[in-house]
């Protein structure tokens, strides 16, 4: 072989080497990215048991102008049930059973308004790296504090109109969010790895849908009552009921 013939090879060489050295560097994917929806529904209701805790009326008169948008007196929002027991505001989520896949986040912020100087929704949910925007409805300013554990802790001031826009990018169920200036404003945000998630309605149920069949472990959370789990398997086109009942915690 004649130097000349040997360049192409040493050359060869050479971009195969760089090219393998470039797929050491980039590992082996840590997740696989689902892209596809799944076509299993996990439906049902969480139910509160037990007496409910009593209620009690917020009281806003250190500011009037919070005060003067509640003609009749406001309670506050810990446990929230309809006369058939069905509990509102609970964080019905997949704990168990997605494995290692990844989820990108919606490209839609999830919204949290500032409204008769409380949070509405009271709690919602949201997927990592999604954007949160936090709007101020009222006449006064805000200054919004999320409390987590897992993420960074940040708060901003709010003058009347304006918004703000946040992340978390670390799953966290749930973080609290108060208000620096009204003592009475609470709410929490809950962090999740992938979409399948929900917040209870008013008779409180809750739809996990597009899931992909398979055997999860399905979690609610409460703020003041804590957790339930139930594990179920559910295949490709179907429909399965999930009923989760939460109850007081000693000293709730
Ligand atoms: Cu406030």
């Amino acid at each position: 072989m004649t130097t000349k013939s040997l360049i192409p090879i040493v050359a060869l060489t050479a971009m195969i080497c760089i090219c393998s050295l470039k797929a050491v560097k980039a590992g082996p994917s840590p997740s696989v990215r689902n892209t596809t929806a799944g076509t299993a529904t996990l439906r049902g209701v969480v139910k509160f048991v037990g007496a409910a805790p009593k209620s009690t009326p917020l009281n806003m008169a250190a500011d009037p102008s919070c005060a003067k948008q509640h003609p009749a007196p406001v309670l506050s929002q810990d446990v929230v049930a309809d006369a058939n027991g069905g509990l509102q505001n609970v964080i019905v989520f997949v704990a168990d059973g997605l494995g290692n896949q990844a989820f990108d986040p919606p490209s839609q912020p999830v919204v949290l308004t500032q409204k008769g100087c409380m949070y509405q929704p009271h709690v919602l949910a949201m997927q990592e790296n999604q954007r949160l925007e936090v709007k101020n409805d009222d006449p006064t300013s805000h200054n919004i504090h999320p409390v987590p554990v897992n993420n960074r802790e940040w708060n901003k001031s709010e003058p009347p109109g304006s918004r703000t826009e946040e992340t978390f990018t670390r799953a966290e169920i749930a973080i609290p969010v108060k208000c620096n200036i009204h003592p009475w404003m609470r709410g929490y945000v809950a962090v999740l790895k992938h979409p399948y998630f929900a917040v209870t309605g008013k008779d409180g149920s809750f739809d996990l849908s597009s899931l992909p069949p398979g055997t999860y472990t399905v979690e609610a959370w409460h703020e003041k009552l804590g957790t339930s789990t139930q594990k179920i398997t559910v295949g490709a086109n179907e429909t399965k009921a999930v009923n989760l009942v939460l109850k007081p915690r000693s000293g709730t």
